[in-house]
């Protein structure tokens, strides 16, 4: 059968995903709000094979095994279950952008998988529907579907938890500008770490706090007002932190690079005018904001500060996409 490849991008949020309804359906307690990031972008080829007597998943050349095994796996059933289609599927993946990198790779990986094996199997979606889709192999994979800037709505049911476009990509340039401070692993992956949350005596303060902050969110980002923008964003994550760090057990994802990071932009920003903000996800790495003409400044700040081992731009882009280069 037909071979089809696809691109998607990873996506850095705004207003955080932290917790799950269902977490069977990976249905979310919030919405979230994020951006698509163009540095890092998975790519996939999938074709469906009556040759195949297994599913084969391939990363960098190299056969995957175990859970990531088993989570491709499943995917790929429920995209058979939908085309009524029992053929095994050879998949090829890789990364724009090195494990540990400083970004979740399951957020491109499953939007990227989701397209191209529907794509394959001649489904006809609508951005929702692959959004929906995406959503059941990872969360954030259903913010990886569309373009630019999006809004997941947490929904009642699956049916309605779905991401759409609320801002085109090129709607406002500004920079997601990661700062790698770890290339290890995490100790704690997101999904397992989310799974605690109600043991967090905050948890709930969070859920009803979200939509006033979706709301301040999309408000600035529409109005293009950064320093609304950076006010909010820096405030939810660290809400969202303090549910971590207050959970039981309490999840520390900051470490020591971390924390010098961010003190160091509280005493730039108390000195100069400096409209850079910080976020952070379940890892050490920090993601500085900042509009296009502020770029080089904050590549000079980051000279500065002992620890981060390399730091790379992102800029909104399109979600996922079809395209002709395949993998095998
Ligand atoms: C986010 N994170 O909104 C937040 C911020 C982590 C911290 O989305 O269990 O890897 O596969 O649905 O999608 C990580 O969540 O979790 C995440 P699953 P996922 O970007």
């Amino acid at each position: 059968m037909k071979k089809i490849t696809a691109k998607a991008p990873a996506n850095i949020a705004f207003v955080k995903y932290w917790g799950k309804k269902d977490a069977a359906l990976k249905t979310p307690l919030t919405d979230s709000f994020s951006m698509t990031i163009d540095q890092s972008i998975t790519t996939t080829t999938v074709a469906f094979d009556t040759q195949l007597t297994r599913d084969e998943v391939f990363f960098d050349g190299k056969v995957v095994s175990g859970r990531e095994e088993q989570k491709v796996i499943e995917h790929l059933d429920r995209i058979r279950a939908l085309g009524k289609n029992t053929l095994f599927a050879r998949v090829y993946t890789k990364n724009s952008f090195p494990s540990g990198a400083g970004v979740a790779s399951s957020a491109s990986g499953f939007a990227a998988l989701t397209l191209a094996a529907a794509s394959a199997l001649a489904l006809t979606l609508s951005t929702r529907q692959l959004s929906i889709l995406a959503r059941l192999g990872s969360g954030s994979a259903s913010r990886s579907i569309p373009d630019g800037f999006v809004w997941w709505h947490a929904g009642t049911d699956s049916d309605s938890s779905y991401a759409e476009s609320l801002f085109p990509s090129d709607h406002w340039d500004i920079r997601d500008i990661v700062c790698i401070v770890s290339d290890k692993e995490k100790k704690v992956g997101s999904t397992e770490g989310m799974g605690g949350i109600r043991t967090s005596p905050f948890w709930r303060e969070r859920l009803k706090a979200v939509p006033e902050t979706i709301d301040a969110c999309i408000g600035a980002v529409r109005r293009k007002n950064f320093r609304e923008f950076g006010v909010v964003v820096e405030r939810e994550c660290i809400n969202m932190h303090a549910v971590m760090m207050t959970q039981e057990p309490p999840l520390f994802y900051w470490s020591d690079t971390t924390m010098r990071i961010i003190n160091a932009l509280v005493d730039v920003r108390s000195r100069i005018d400096f409209p850079v903000f910080f976020t952070i996800d379940a890892g050490p790495n920090v993601h500085l904001l900042c509009e296009s003409k502020q770029e080089k400044a904050v590549e000079s700040f980051i000279q500065t500060i002992p620890g981060i081992v390399r730091s790379y731009s992102n800029k909104p882009t399109q979600g996922a996409r079809i395209v002709e280069d395949h993998l095998f």
